[in-house]
């Protein structure tokens, strides 16, 4: 949606010129374009790189902030807080541009709890920490996250 990836001579669509990309590099908003040639078996096509960067504010057309949300508690097997094809939406359908991620009511962000986090804090994938991960046995403690929305 963001991320807009070209061959540098043709001007094809990357995914119009046969090469294979590297996982996860596949003209991604947040990885952007990766082609190495143990990958695609062959030298890789020359490209480049747009992006569009959102307007955030508070007019309709911008980017705009989802309220914080508490989805689920550590009281099972951890927290999941996660989006995507196995989790919630945000969006309405569209693909979140960032995510931010805390302990629920605090400011104390994700990382900076000492807690092992098995999903970190990634817009596509949201946010996951799983009590048998905690070295001490403790449980997570309860996370809430927020989308930035286009
Ligand atoms: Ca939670």
């Amino acid at each position: 949606m963001c991320a807009r990836c070209r061959d540098i001579d043709t001007h094809y669509h990357y995914y119009a010129t046969g090469d294979r990309y590297n996982t996860d590099h596949d003209c991604s908003w947040e990885n952007g374009l990766v082609c190495t040639s143990d990958v695609n078996g062959k030298t890789c096509k020359d490209y480049e790189v747009n992006f569009k960067c959102p307007n955030i504010g508070t007019c309709p057309a911008c980017a705009k902030w989802t309220p914080w949300m508490d989805r689920d508690n550590p009281s099972g097997n951890g927290d999941a807080e996660h989006v995507g094809p196995t989790g919630f939406n945000p969006c309405s359908g569209h693909e979140p541009i960032d995510i931010q991620c805390r302990v629920t009511g605090t400011n104390q962000p994700w990382d900076q709890t000492g807690q092992v986090i098995k999903v970190k804090c990634t817009s596509s994938e949201g946010f996951v920490c799983e009590n048998s991960d905690q070295p001490s046995g403790e449980f997570c403690k309860d996370y809430e996250v927020r989308f930035l929305c286009p």
